[in-house]
Order: structure tokens, then sequence, then C-alpha cells
């Protein structure tokens, strides 16, 4: 592992830890809608904007000259070539119903803070609510807490469990939906968890042979496409980009090109 990304692992890990024990203090003490985004189901509380606040103080005392792309309080430029992508809590309508399936989600890359051309370093993701932990580094492997995960081995697409996940806006709901229809009976099923970080790191671990979805904002898979990707997982966006809002796949090799030609075929 390169020392300089050993050195950012360590801090995404103790502050992701750190967040993910707020978030789940904050859980058990009640959680509301503190306002709505994007539509009437796309909802922020207060422990995600309190979370973010908690995560941005630690990197800020911890890289001060780092730069900062979070989802509740945006993007600030640093001086450094770096920048902290920050979901506070992934999944969040999860976390408003209580559901155990919810993750905080950092991971620190280099260059412009786009999808499209940035590198990713060290990425981490905690689930608080059943205590999982997950980690890698660019080109120092994949763990789940001390132990090296690998994505699971190909399977002929019928045989694959995909997940996947639907926008917060209706009508591209409705696109998805007629996609997923359409997919389903060539696979052995799907999974909607809610969560893409964790959706990306349970195809490192082989809990998914494979996920996709649209719509998806740079920090939901900021860390968890670099998990799956140091697990073995070829983590793309249409064929030949990287991954971005309009499309994210993630899955070993020989599944993730049937997956592709499975969706172009279903005009995803
Ligand atoms: C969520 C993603 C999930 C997607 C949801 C939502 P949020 O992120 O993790 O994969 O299907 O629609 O975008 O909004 O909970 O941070």
């Amino acid at each position: 592992m390169n020392p300089a990304n050993a050195d950012l692992l360590d801090i995404a890990r103790s502050v992701t830890l750190q967040a993910a024990e707020l978030a789940s203090r904050r859980r058990s003490e009640g959680v509301s809608v503190a306002d709505h985004k994007s539509s009437p189901v796309d909802v922020v509380t207060l422990a995600d904007r309190e979370t973010e606040a908690l995560i941005r103080g630690l990197l800020a005392d911890a890289r001060p000259n780092d730069g900062f792309f979070g989802e509740e309080s945006g993007a600030e430029k640093g001086s450094s070539g770096l920048t902290w992508v920050v979901d506070p809590i992934d999944g969040t309508v999860n976390y408003l119903y209580g559901i155990p399936h919810y993750g905080v989600s950092i991971a620190v890359v280099e260059g412009e803070p786009d999808p499209l051309t940035w590198r990713a370093l060290a990425a981490c993701v905690v689930n608080p609510a059943i205590g999982e932990i997950y980690t890698a580094t660019d080109a120092g492997g994949a763990f789940q807490a001390d132990t090296p995960i690998h994505v699971a081995p190909a399977v002929d697409l019928s045989q694959a469990l995909v997940g996947t996940g639907f926008a917060y806006d209706s009508a591209m709901r409705a696109t998805q939906g007629a996609i997923v229809a359409g997919l389903l009976p060539g696979v052995r099923d799907i999974r909607r968890a809610g969560t893409a970080s964790l959706d990306l790191c349970f195809v490192a671990n082989g809990r998914l042979n494979a996920y996709f979805e649209r719509t998806l904002s740079p920090w939901d898979h900021a860390a968890g496409a670099l998990i799956a990707r140091e697990a073995g997982a070829r983590v793309t966006g249409r064929p030949g980009q990287a991954p971005s809002r309009d499309f994210i796949l993630a899955a070993h090799p020989l599944v993730a090109e049937a997956l592709q030609q499975r969706l172009i075929e279903l005009g995803a």
C-alpha cells in the first residue's frame, strides 16, 4: 500500500467511524424530515446535516489544504489537489424509516472533483446499523474490516443477483421500472436495497454479482466504486466511459460485459 494513501485511509477510516457513531446515536434518538430536495420523496434529516458538519470539521483539522465535496453542504476547493467526497448518510430513506441499511461514505480523490476525471486514492464505507466497515486504497486492495474481499466468480447472467436503484424523479422511475421489468426474467433476481455505497461494497464482497444505477450523485458512488474496483470488479459508466450521474455498473468483468449488453438491448 502506498504510504501516502495509507495515511489518507487512516484519516478516512477514523472520520467515517466517528460519523457513523453520531448517525447511529441520532437514529436511536429518533429521526424526522428536515427538508425536501429534488422531489417530495428526496428528503434530508437534521442528522444528515449534523453528520456532514462533523465530517467536514474533522477533515478540515486533519487536512486543511484539501478540498471538500459533500451532499449537504456543497463544494469547497482546496490547494492540495485532493478533494474529500462525502455522503454523510447514504440511504437516507432507509435511515428515516429505521431500516438498518445505510452508509457513511467518504472517499478522497486526486484532480478535479468530477467522477469523469478524478482518481480515487482512498475510501471508507461504514454501515453503522450493523457495524460493517469497508475500505480500499488505489492499487492497495479492498477490505471488509481486516479481511481482503473479492468479487464473486463469474456467472452466467441468468444466474446473476443484480442490485439496482431508482431516481427520486417519478418520470425517471417509470423508465427505470420498465428496464428492470425487462431485465428480471433473464437474471437470478433483483435487489433494490436503497444505498448505492453499500450496493457497490456488496459487489466487492460477492453478496451481489452486479449492480447498476442511473442518476446517482458523485458522493453516492465515490467510495464504493474504489472498493468494488479494488475487489476486482469492472466499475464503468457507459461503454468506454467512467461512472457518472448518467450511469454506473459494477460487476466481475465477464458479468459486466453481459449485463452491459443486455441493458443496451433494453434501452437503459
Ligand atoms: C440514495 C442512493 C440509492 C438510490 C436512492 C438515493 P441518498 O442516495 O444511495 O442508490 O437508489 O435513490 O439516491 O439520497 O440516500 O444519499
